[in-house]
């Protein structure tokens, strides 16, 4: 059991994949029709709600990439969707195949299973079907999932589907060779190195080749881009306009991570990502009634684990060594457990509709008054749905925008831990104050608890801290403050000046 080590000992593991995502919650999932509402209500990053319920896991099997990004260096793995790292171990397809199953039976909540780098998956197409073969017949109520390029992908697509693969990624930038040209120095085609704005336009029609390809197998397709300000920020909206008419199910607009010490054309020529604004505006833009992915955590290529965590460690190869799965067993184990999470989330979607009626009362109920004003709070837990964290313990938190007619989910803001236990609680405030930061524009923050010290200055900040939802559900809690707020006559709207809840 070999291990091939791709990363200098500094780094850390990266990777990920090259999913667009839905940001659709569960009962926005109502009007697809059952064979497609089957395919995504467990799959965390092609519905929304699922993603507070359902974990994913990828295994590192292909290292080699048949494109060059310039946002990506290998040395530190794929960040076209991944933050940038390293992948600690290059699995042969054997060694992810136990991996995957002695993940599946510790985590029952692992529902999918990715492949996503550290380079293209389908730049490496042996070890990547070997790995969906060995387990569609070992493993199968692990849904398959692949993200790519989309270079090799028309060529590949028979057999994507021969090994039961129902959803795909692909990373698509542009559909204009110009833009493109900005984007990819070369790629590798036909046994020759292809640059400039022909490898553009070899790509781009490859990408569109396989994204018509796999719609009209209807394998679900999501679409990731990667929002680079000043080379295809605008096109953006072209892009979203085509692959939607193509009959992409999903688009996932991420931000470009580019740092210099990543070693990447652009994080060494200074290129910047987007702000928060700038990428949630976007989305907006893309959005049209194409369900658009905000939840993506720009996953690492070995990622295990619920959206947002990692859990990698806990599975290495010599961790692993010596285990003996029965799966059978594992798999009725896992069927009760999801059997219990759907029950649970029946039950919040019914609770919920009845908050969203009442909601959507708030401007009925006084027809005379102008309508209350949005709302952004930000929400620690650790998942099923629930306000379920410690504000210290949270590494990032989750963004809903309560407003009169609904509660929407806007995205997530990674923080640094700051809290190490109850003793420190209320330690390390320069850390508090990057946190305070980061939710700039949060009006409240919900959590199952909070100290004494960062209650005292989120509330100097305007941020109203909230522990008095704890454990329940997200949206109802939101919605519960938001009617709150309102009843307190916090949420009119004064020449376009929020009054804040707090201080
Ligand atoms: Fe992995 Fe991608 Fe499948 Fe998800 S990740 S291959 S679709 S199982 Fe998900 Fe991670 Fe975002 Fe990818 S949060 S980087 S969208
Ligand atoms: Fe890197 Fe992924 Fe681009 Fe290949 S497709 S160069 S692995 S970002």
């Amino acid at each position: 059991m070999e291990l091939k080590v791709i990363a200098d000992a500094a780094g850390a593991p990266g990777g990920g994949c090259t999913s667009s995502g839905c940001g659709a919650g569960g009962e926005k999932l109502a009007h697809l029709p059952e064979a497609i509402r089957a395919k995504i209500n467990n799959h965390p990053c092609f519905s929304e709600d699922a993603h507070h319920h359902y974990a994913r896991m990828h295994v590192a099997v292909a290292p080699a990439c048949n494109i060059q990004c310039h946002y990506c260096n290998r040395k530190y793995d794929c960040s076209n969707e991944s933050r940038p790292g390293v992948v600690s171990e290059v699995l042969t397809p054997d060694q992810a195949v136990k991996k995957v199953i002695a993940v599946a039976a510790a985590i029952p909540q692992m529902t999918v299973l990715g492949i996503a780098g550290p380079g293209d998956p389908l730049a490496n197409p042996q070890r990547t079907l070997e790995t969906f073969r060995q387990l569609s017949e070992k493993a199968p109520d692990i849904k398959l999932c692949v993200s790519t390029n989309g270079l090799a992908l028309p060529g590949l697509v028979d057999e994507i589907c021969k090994h039961n693969i129902e959803h795909v990624t692909i990373t698509i930038n542009c559909v204009d060779p110009d833009v493109g040209a900005k984007i990819y120095p070369w790629i590798f085609w036909n046994n020759r190195r292809v640059t400039g704005r022909k490898a553009a336009e070899i790509l781009i029609a490859q990408q569109q080749k396989g994204l018509e390809m796999l719609v009209a197998r209807g394998v679900l397709v999501k679409v990731n881009s990667v929002l680079i300000p000043g080379v295809n920020a605008e096109h953006l909206k072209e892009v979203s306009r085509v692959v939607k008419a193509k009959g992409a199910f999903l688009h996932n607009v991420m931000p470009l991570i580019a740092e210099p010490e990543h070693g990447t054309f652009y994080g060494l020529m200074g290129q910047r990502g987007p702000t928060n604004e700038e990428l949630s505006a976007l989305q907006d833009a893309c959005a049209g009634d194409m369900a658009m992915m905000r939840h993506c955590r720009q996953c690492r290529a070995d990622a295990v684990g619920m959206l947002g965590e990692d859990r990698g460690d806990e599975f290495t190869l010599d961790k692993i060594a010596e285990q003996e799965v029965d799966y059978a067993a594992a798999m009725a184990r896992r069927a009760e457990v999801h059997a219990a999470i759907e029950a649970s989330r029946t039950a919040q979607r019914n609770q919920s509709s009845e908050t969203f009626v009442s909601i959507a009362s708030l401007t009925r109920r006084r027809p005379a008054r102008p309508e209350p004003r949005p709302v952004l709070m930000a929400v620690a837990t650790t998942g099923g749905g629930l306000i379920n964290q410690h504000f210290g313990h949270a590494r990032e938190f989750l963004v809903y925008e309560a407003s009169a007619s609904d509660v929407r989910f806007i995205g997530h803001r990674k923080v640094d831990l700051y809290c190490s236990g109850d003793e420190t609680c209320g330690d390390g405030e320069s850390v508090l104050a990057k946190t305070i930061r980061v939710l700039d524009g949060c009006e409240v923050v919900l959590c199952s608890r909070i100290g004494y010290e960062p209650w005292g200055q989120l509330e100097a900040a305007g941020i109203a801290p909230n522990g008095e939802h704890a454990m329940e559900p997200i949206e109802d809690a939101v919605a519960a403050v938001y009617r709150e707020m309102e009843a307190a006559g916090l949420l009119e709207r004064s020449g376009g000046t929020a009054q804040r809840m707090s201080a």
